[in-house]
């Protein structure tokens, strides 16, 4: 009997050996199955320019072979604008939650505290990469390769000016030149990186800046004939210039996804790859817009709703639809899950992950109600807003209505009968349209709980960056006539000097006490012969800076106002004219404070 149960025992003992050994092996079998991730995203594209969307001219094979290949989600939301969309997908929470809350005037700034997706995918062992647009902080301590990001090559900004040969481009920080066209030289930073990294599970995102304005393509000019040749096409098949130059720049990223796509299977990662293709915010083209009301900045449908197609050969089904509705702060816990990581203890996330949507391909929504909403410069919950569920949209569009509370606001649409929100049922539903309105509101109040929206303080002093430009749309300005003027997306100048009433003012962040040396660009232009002179102070320190005369206005030239002492902490630093007459005819372009030898 002892004999037996011993026996027994062994025989136990050696079952369970084998159950734990085959439990290890799964498990590390799962590690090594941890997947790449490839998210790319573009810019301005609408949900109508693909082919998928059942647009009759636009030509995406590469997007349209993907769906047909993997999952596509026709109710995929984003925000209304790039920054807040960006926002959403690096957190996965609603923006008005991180600190950001504009496009430019340093309001594009993600909070200093949010974890991003990609420092989560770093510390899980993934190689991180992001190729493209940022927009979400252009000063040391926000720029992405401190954010978690082990390679940037891109730009900070909501766009460039340049397509052919980008100059305002960095790798990690450290302004570089380039030669050839900027959907290429990213597509090709980005296979180079997955490439070199095939080995390791990575995190590729590539963020293309096309086709945002300028809707710019290579030409002939440059001895490279390929844009032209795509806006030939185009206009041949009857559209306007403008639309011709969005769907030319949309072939040409379409292109490109085929490039990657070829290296992906090429370095033999299909089955261990997820791929994602979609779009930051709603369409700015004009022509075929699939039924949707309104387009990027908008409220409507055609605002928020972008293209969304995810692949993942051998695991997500191919050539399925859904119309679960889904929204890109659901990324973060997706990914999460992907790489087989808890979403970070004490993160309060507005996504849910998706992943069984995108295996299944069907599915429920794991939303109630989505909600968006954007003003340029104060949110608020009156001028352009919407909330919905599967089925009810309430929507209010009034931008123009700033300053005024549009109450009671909105329009009823049924999105499933009425996808392209033409009838308002308000009046037919009033229950509905109070229940979604007092809905939104409570959301609006939570979600900007303790949040004070205004420009992020400028690191000063931050060894990575010893030089700072202070740039003019960051200035909060007070007083009479003062005002912005815009050239491109962050080369605004600071014009109308009347008097010494007016002030511009920015915040600093000083992470060094020490001596700064000032300078200042500006173009001056006066009727006087006498130099204009500006006082530039930061609490009790002052320096006079006397600004001879630019041969016009729009010729900056550079000057050294002299040197500032700066004490740690922050402090606001304050630009005026020194008399009561002003200035007239001056425009300042930007401030330069340059550490000195602080140590
Ligand atoms: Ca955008």
């Amino acid at each position: 009997m002892n004999a037996r149960r011993t026996i027994l025992t062994w025989v136990v003992f050696f079952i369970c050996t084998l159950i734990c050994a085959d439990r290890q092996s799964l498990h590390a079998k799962e590690k090594s199955r941890q997947p790449n991730i490839i998210l790319v995203m573009t810019d301005d594209q609408g949900y109508w320019d693909t082919g998928i969307s059942g647009n009759p001219l636009i030509e995406t094979p590469t997007i349209d072979r993907m769906a047909a290949e993997g999952v596509t989600f026709t109710r995929f939301y984003a925000n209304m604008v790039c920054a807040p969309t960006r926002a959403g997908l690096m957190t996965g929470r609603h923006y008005l939650r991180t600190g950001l809350y504009n496009t430019r005037f340093g309001g594009d700034t993600l909070g200093q505290h949010e974890t991003t997706i990609a420092q989560v995918l770093k510390s899980a062992g993934y190689q991180t990469g992001l190729f493209g647009k940022w927009h979400l902080g252009r000063y040391a301590q926000y720029q992405p390769h401190r954010r978690g990001f082990d390679h940037f090559f891109g730009h900070y900004y909501g766009h460039i000016e340049r397509y052919t040969n980008p100059d305002q481009v960095v790798v990690n920080g450290a302004p570089v030149e380039t030669r050839g066209y900027v959907t290429d030289l990213f597509t090709d930073a980005a296979i180079d990186f997955i490439t070199r990294y095939k080995e390791k599970p990575f995190f590729c995102y590539l963020a293309y800046n096309a086709p945002h304005s300028p809707f710019l393509l290579d030409t002939s000019h440059f001895g490279q004939p390929e844009g032209d040749k795509l806006i030939e096409k185009y206009l041949a098949k009857g559209l306007p210039l403008r639309e011709a130059r969005i769907y030319a720049m949309v072939e040409r990223i379409d292109l490109n996804l085929n490039r990657l796509l070829q290296s992906v299977k090429k370095l033999g990662l299909d089955q261990e790859t997820v791929v994602i293709f979609t779009s930051d915010n709603g369409g700015v083209s004009r022509g075929f817009k699939a039924g949707l009301k309104g387009s990027k900045a908008s409220a409507y449908e055609g605002g928020t709703r972008v293209p969304f197609v995810v692949r993942w050969p051998g695991h997500f089904p191919a050539g399925k639809t859904t119309d679960a509705m889904v929204a890109q702060t659901d990324l973060f816990p997706t990914f999460c899950a992907l790489a087989g990581v808890k979403v970070p203890e004490g993160l309060k996330l507005d996504g849910t992950s998706i992943l069984s949507l995108m295996e299944q391909g069907a599915g429920k929504s794991p939303h109630e109600y989505l909600y968006h909403t954007w003003d340029r410069y104060t949110p608020n919950p009156y001028h352009r807003w919407s909330i919905h569920g599967e089925r009810f949209k309430l929507v209010g569009h009034d931008p123009a209505g700033k300053g005024q509370r549009a109450e009671p606001a909105g329009q009823l649409y049924d999105l499933q009968a009425d996808p392209g929100e033409t009838k308002d049922l308000s009046r037919q539903y009033p229950e509905e349209t109070e229940k979604l309105r007092s809905e939104f509101l409570s959301w609006f109040n939570e979600v900007t709980a303790g949040q004070v929206y205004q420009p992020t303080a400028i690191p000063v002093g931050d060894a990575q960056e010893p030089e700072v430009e202070l740039q003019p749309s960051w200035a909060i300005l007070k007083g009479e006539g003062l005002e912005y003027s815009f050239d491109g997306y962050d080369w605004d100048t600071i014009d109308g000097w009347q008097s010494n009433k007016g002030t511009a003012t920015w915040q600093l962040n000083v992470l060094k006490a020490g001596r700064y040396a000032v300078e200042l660009s500006y173009g001056y232009r006066s009727e006087s012969s006498e130099p204009g002179q500006l006082q530039i102070s930061v609490g009790e320190k002052q320096l006079l800076c006397e600004l001879p005369m630019s041969t016009t206005q729009n010729v900056f030239f550079k000057t050294t106002a002299g040197i500032l002492e700066l004490n740690k902490g922050t402090q606001t630093l304050t630009v005026q004219a020194t008399h009561a007459a002003g200035i007239q005819g001056l425009r300042l372009n930007s401030i330069w404070l340059k550490a000195l030898n602080n140590d």
